[in-house]
């Protein structure tokens, strides 16, 4: 594969009508966005953009300086370029409607503009998470029904990786890419089909909230412990970073589950569906994964509000498949 570009393969799904002028434009920018906030991380003024500031978000969760400027940043630049209809953030409250002042699309965006805002301050891979809906009957008025969408029906979904290399993850709905940001801050495509290894034997928890659990959790995590002497029959290894962009990239290169279920505490779940776990399950389906809360597909669950959090496990097919039969 010769450095075919992000606008270049867009350009190609426009020529061959897989995705209209106002999908390539939305995508186009949404990535450009994505290139500034990598170049703040990488060049910032340490104590200024990394430390707290004085906001506490809808999340309840004390804002750092570069969520905010992540978000202003994303918002900015794609309210004005008529592709939209309207746009929700983790850090805002409300919808955002796009204001009249610009002409109006069919597209809602919806993202995260930095998962895993507690590694900032230290290095660890952060990243931008995004998700692309739309609305078929479009009268210029939307609500936060409009957004009330099912997984199923993203239009593309992706994230940006902030690590070691800036990486883009991309689903237009047929497959997942991979691109490498380059020396030239070019995306270039490195990978047409990430596929995700069907087994595996590495898990991916916060296992500080055992005692949280349910029992079925509980009891597929004392499973994989217990190794080759247990049910399972098979040595694991674990992994978790803390940044679920940072634990679902492992998992798509290389395989393995990703668990964050409900728990005592959070009871309704901590990671919230519409813009980190939809676009996240998406592209693990899209890759050959399977993503559940359990009983359910999370692609099939009909969300009832935009901030709602949901539990989830997702990755390699087959021990998704297993941890499910503990919900039987
Ligand atoms: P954030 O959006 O505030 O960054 O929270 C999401 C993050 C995920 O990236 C990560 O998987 C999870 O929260 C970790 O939370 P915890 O450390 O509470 O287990």
């Amino acid at each position: 594969m010769n450095n075919i570009t992000l606008s270049t393969f867009l350009q190609k799904q426009l020529d061959y009508s897989k995705i209209d002028r106002n999908l390539l434009l939305l995508l186009n920018t949404i990535t450009n966005s994505c290139k500034k906030i990598n170049s703040i991380i990488r060049n910032g003024n340490e104590s200024d953009i990394f430390s707290e500031s004085n906001t506490i978000n809808i999340q309840g969760e004390q804002q750092k300086k570069l969520d905010i400027i992540a978000n202003e940043l994303i918002i900015k630049d794609s309210e004005c370029i008529s592709c939209l209809a309207g746009i929700a953030s983790e850090e805002v409250e409300t919808i955002y409607e796009i204001p009249n002042s610009y002409t109006k699309g069919n597209y809602l965006l919806l993202f995260d503009p930095l998962d895993g805002s507690s590694n900032i301050d230290v290095n660890i891979s952060i990243g931008t998470i995004f998700s692309i809906l739309k609305i078929y009957d479009n009268d210029g008025y939307i609500t936060e029904n409009s957004f009330l969408q099912k997984g199923k029906k993203q239009i593309a979904a992706g994230y940006v990786i902030y690590g070691p290399q800036t990486n883009l993850v991309l689903s237009l709905g047929e497959g997942v890419l991979f691109f490498i940001l380059n020396h030239d801050n070019e995306w270039i495509l490195k990978e047409e089909k990430i596929i995700i290894p069907i087994n595996t034997s590495e898990f991916s928890i916060n296992a500080s909230n055992m005692k949280l659990w349910d029992s079925k959790i509980k009891q597929y995590i004392e499973d994989c412990l217990t190794g080759t002497d247990g049910p399972l029959n098979k040595k694991y290894n674990m992994r978790w970073v803390g940044s679920m962009v940072a634990d679902i990239h492992r998992i798509l290169r290389r395989g393995g589950v990703f668990l964050y279920p409900k728990d005592s505490n959070s009871i309704n779940g901590k990671l919230r569906l519409m813009y980190e776990v939809n676009p996240m399950s998406f592209l693990i389906e899209q890759a050959g994964g399977l993503a559940t809360n359990g009983t359910e597909s999370i692609l099939e669950i009909e969300p009832k509000k935009l901030h709602e959090r949901i539990g989830v496990i997702l990755g390699s097919k087959l021990e998704v498949e297993i941890i499910k039969k503990y919900y039987l």
